[in-house]
């Protein structure tokens, strides 16, 4: 298979490159941080293209898609997993610019990509599109404000991808993970200040970017009439809060 993948500069994304990698399989790994994607396709070797990618940009994008070599331009999953959240600042306090950021990446860039590589995949009668969701598009918590709505976005893309393309042979899947240790999106999130980030994993036994590779490869490998529609996981630690009830 080739695998597309984005924002493989770092966790979940360059883990998923690893894991198709050493399960025999070629990865073109995105991102705009080129020296990461270079220092992981050295990894790599030959089953590995980098490939300068950022997905707010649509010259970008089409820029990404001319630099395919012949040989590398049957895409047979497109993993949409660039994104990140910025802030935990309430509605009425986070910048706009963040949730405009947000909205870009996790929305508008997954959706571009999608566009772009899907009617290949539905010429081609198989194919398959899985996105990075979260719990944080199933559950609202304080601050997730814009973050949450986008992968809420994400979940229903997915599944009305799933309605205009039965009967085509194209897949796909929302992968919506929970509290996931050891990548840099609470470093993300919290712009640089990594001992608040590392705050957020304190005491706790999070997912790894190695369960979330897993998932996307067993995702990928299940027989071509199995559809994976949507699929949550959490580390065992983590769990639901009560409804916050303000009391006079
Ligand atoms: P990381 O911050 O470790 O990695 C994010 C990746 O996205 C990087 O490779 C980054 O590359 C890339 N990226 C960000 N913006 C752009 C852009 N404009 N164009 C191209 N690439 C971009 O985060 P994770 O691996 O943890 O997260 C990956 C995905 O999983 C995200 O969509 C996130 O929302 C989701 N998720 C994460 C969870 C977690 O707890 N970690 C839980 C649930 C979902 P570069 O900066 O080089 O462009
Ligand atoms: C990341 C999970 O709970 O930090 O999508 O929003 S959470």
């Amino acid at each position: 298979m080739i695998v597309f993948i984005t924002g493989a500069s770092a966790g979940f994304g360059a883990e998923m490159a690893r894991t198709f990698v050493k399960n025999g399989h070629q990865v073109v790994i995105c991102a705009r941080r080129t020296d990461r994607l270079e220092a992981l396709a050295a990894e790599l070797g030959d089953a590995a293209l980098p490939i300068e990618l950022d997905v707010t940009d649509p010259a970008s994008i089409a820029n990404a898609l001319a630099m395919l070599p012949q040989s590398w331009r049957q895409i047979d999953v497109l993993i949409n997993n660039a994104g990140l959240a910025l802030g935990t600042k309430p509605a009425h306090e986070a910048p706009l610019e963040d949730w405009e950021t947000m909205i870009g990446t996790n929305c508008t860039g997954l959706v571009r990509l999608t566009r772009a590589l899907l009617p290949a995949m539905v010429e081609r009668g198989s194919g398959l599109v899985i996105n990075l969701g979260s719990v944080a598009g199933h559950y609202p918590y304080p601050g997730g404000n814009v973050y949450g709505a986008t992968k809420a976005f994400v979940e229903q893309f997915t599944l009305n991808l799933r309605a205009d393309l039965v009967g085509t042979g194209v897949r796909a899947t929302n992968l919506a993970p929970g509290l996931c240790g050891g990548t840099e999106f609470s470093n993300v999130r919290f712009k640089g200040d990594d001992a608040a980030a590392a705050k957020v994993y304190e005491g706790t036994t999070p997912l790894t970017a190695k369960d979330i590779a897993e998932t996307a490869y067993w995702i990928a490998t299940l027989p071509p009439h199995v559809n994976v529609n949507s699929i949550e996981l959490m580390p065992t630690c983590q769990g639901f809060s009560p409804f916050n009830i303000k009391r006079s």
